[in-house]
């Protein structure tokens, strides 16, 4: 791919006011609220960049806040910090005062924009360097932009500047906050979303996670914006909610997560989904069972890629004619990516190991010792044990720290998870290691049943003997528990740590 950009370089401008010329009359966003063409977008973009400069004193450089939910406004603060010059530093909506406050002070943040509907939280933070908090939804933001020009001149940022600060809280600890330059939201466009994803400016995408996460902020925003397609944005995107959406609105393209897919798949008869054409998930490994269940009912790939906040976006996947079910993918194109042993030289094929990868994004943490454990000699370490097969798939393990290790032997989670899935009465479920005193440690399955079922002693005999019967019979959950629900982060992924403390009914 080409991912030479010149020095000088505004991506507001790059992804936004570049599709005026061609496509201002082309819806950009369409959301319950309102359907916003490229032109009405910039308008409003540089309405609010007006504001930022002219009635808070923003100057580049100057970190800003984003609190909402995903609707427009939220996307045109994005592109009018951007544009003025500022870091985005996006919330999800979900984070309480304590959290928040943490990131408005390890960002040094001065400025906010934030959803009406949210503002508690963000008023309850201690933050002493926040000085301009100003709030949509509720007429304030709009009122100010109303007063401003339609007309605003981009601030002349360079390539390498930051333009977004995304924080990622892992399962422990402080979050993390991860660094990201305005060419960097150019590359993903240009390397996984043009050689992986291929959108046409025809493309209506849609989506569930949040803009705050980058999964969200790339799928939704960045890559149809870059081809000057449209994006539908949803404030409520369960499963219920996506499925009539992508009817409605004859969406061609699709990013959410493994348990959407699975949830989707056993309602999508009652639904016209025949729009779609590409699906992705990404976020947690995608089980061979919910890539068949979504290939029976809509005949297409699910496009399963690794992302992390760190990289930005994805940089392992496959082309629909590649995709090997099972197999997360080959590096995307312009990233390279191999298993290592803990001395970080490369493992032979078939073994398993750490993933390391490099690109034209990488991990630059906010102040953070944790830099030096991400960053190995140039290659970035994901935390992810993976393995690489004779052709060059990448195959997912687990996280690095949850490798059961049960009797000696290695086994990986989301593999006995797989199993179980493909089992009818399963509906979700997850796998961890608990202590046990003569195996160290033993597999534990945490197992939702579909409505209806009854989780008794026959059925864990037969869940086992279902595992034995699908894989290394040495692998099987020696114990199961039958739980109404399970414990997930707000992007999704299930919370392992949770549930090997025991922390679920
Ligand atoms: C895990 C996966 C297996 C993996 C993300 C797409 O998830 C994203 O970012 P996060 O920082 O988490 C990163 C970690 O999540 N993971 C993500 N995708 C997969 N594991 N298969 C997958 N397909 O442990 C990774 O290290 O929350 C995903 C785009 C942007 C993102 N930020």
């Amino acid at each position: 791919p080409q991912l030479h950009y010149p020095a000088r370089l505004n991506c507001a401008t790059a992804l936004l006011d570049r599709n005026l010329a061609t496509r201002a009359d082309h819806p950009a966003l369409v959301t319950p609220a309102e359907t916003l063409t490229y032109a009405q977008l910039a308008e409003r973009v540089n309405r609010i960049a007006n504001v930022l400069v002219n009635r808070t004193g923003l100057v580049p450089g100057n970190r800003v806040l984003l609190r909402g939910a995903n609707t427009a406004w939220m996307v045109a603060a994005y592109f009018a910090v951007l544009k003025a010059g500022g870091i985005v530093v996006a919330t999800m909506p979900l984070l309480r005062a304590k959290e928040l406050g943490q990131m408005l002070r390890k960002a040094r943040i001065s400025h906010a924009l934030c959803d009406a509907r949210l503002a508690d939280a963000l008023r309850e933070a201690e933050a002493p360097a926040l000085r301009h908090v100003l709030h949509w939804g509720d007429g304030e933001l709009e009122g100010l932009c109303a007063a401003e020009s339609p007309d605003f001149t981009a601030c002349d940022t360079a390539a390498e500047d930051i333009g977004l600060i995304g924080f990622t809280s892992g399962t422990t600890g402080e979050p993390k906050g991860t660094l990201h330059f305005h060419r960097d939201m150019l590359a993903i466009c240009d390397a996984y979303a043009r050689e992986v994803l291929r959108p046409e400016p025809s493309d209506i995408f849609i989506g569930s996670p949040p803009l705050a996460f980058t999964f969200g902020l790339g799928g939704l925003v960045l890559f149809p914006f870059r081809v000057g397609a449209t994006a539908v944005l949803l404030e409520r995107a369960s499963p219920e909610e996506l499925l009539p959406a992508i009817a409605r609105h004859r969406a061609t393209i699709c990013f959410t997560a493994p348990t959407a897919y699975r949830a989707m798949a056993a309602k999508a008869a009652d639904h016209d989904l025949r729009s779609l054409r590409k699906c992705v998930s990404a976020g947690e490994a995608l089980p061979r069972p919910i890539f068949e269940a979504w290939q029976a009912s809509t005949g297409l790939k699910l496009m399963d890629g690794i992302g992390a906040t760190e990289m930005l976006h994805i940089f392992i996947s496959a082309r629909e004619e590649q995709i090997r079910p099972g197999a997360t993918g080959l590096p995307v194109p312009g990233y390279e990516a191999k298993v290592v042993g803990p001395d970080g030289a490369e493992v032979p094929r078939g073994t398993p190991g750490r993933l390391a990868v490099r690109g034209p994004t990488g991990c630059r943490y906010l102040d953070d010792p944790r830099q030096a454990r991400y960053v190995e000699d140039g290659w970035n370490i994901t935390g992810d044990t993976y393995i690489q097969d004779e052709d060059g798939y990448f195959w997912y393990q687990a996280r690095s720290d949850d490798m059961i290790i049960s009797a000696g032997y290695n086994i990986a989670g989301p593999e006995v998870e797989a199993a179980l899935l493909s089992h009818p009465l399963v509906r979700e479920c997850g796998v961890v290691g608990v202590p046990d005193e003569d195996r160290g440690m033993v597999v534990k399955a945490f197992v939702v049943l579909e409505p209806g079922a009854t989780g008794d002693a026959a059925l864990v005999r037969a869940l086992q003997e279902h595992v034995k019967a699908a894989i290394a019979p040495y692998k099987y959950p020696r114990r199961i528990d039958f739980v109404a629900s399970l414990p997930r982060t707000e992007t999704g992924k299930l919370q392992r740590f949770a549930l090997r403390q025991g922390a679920i009914a």
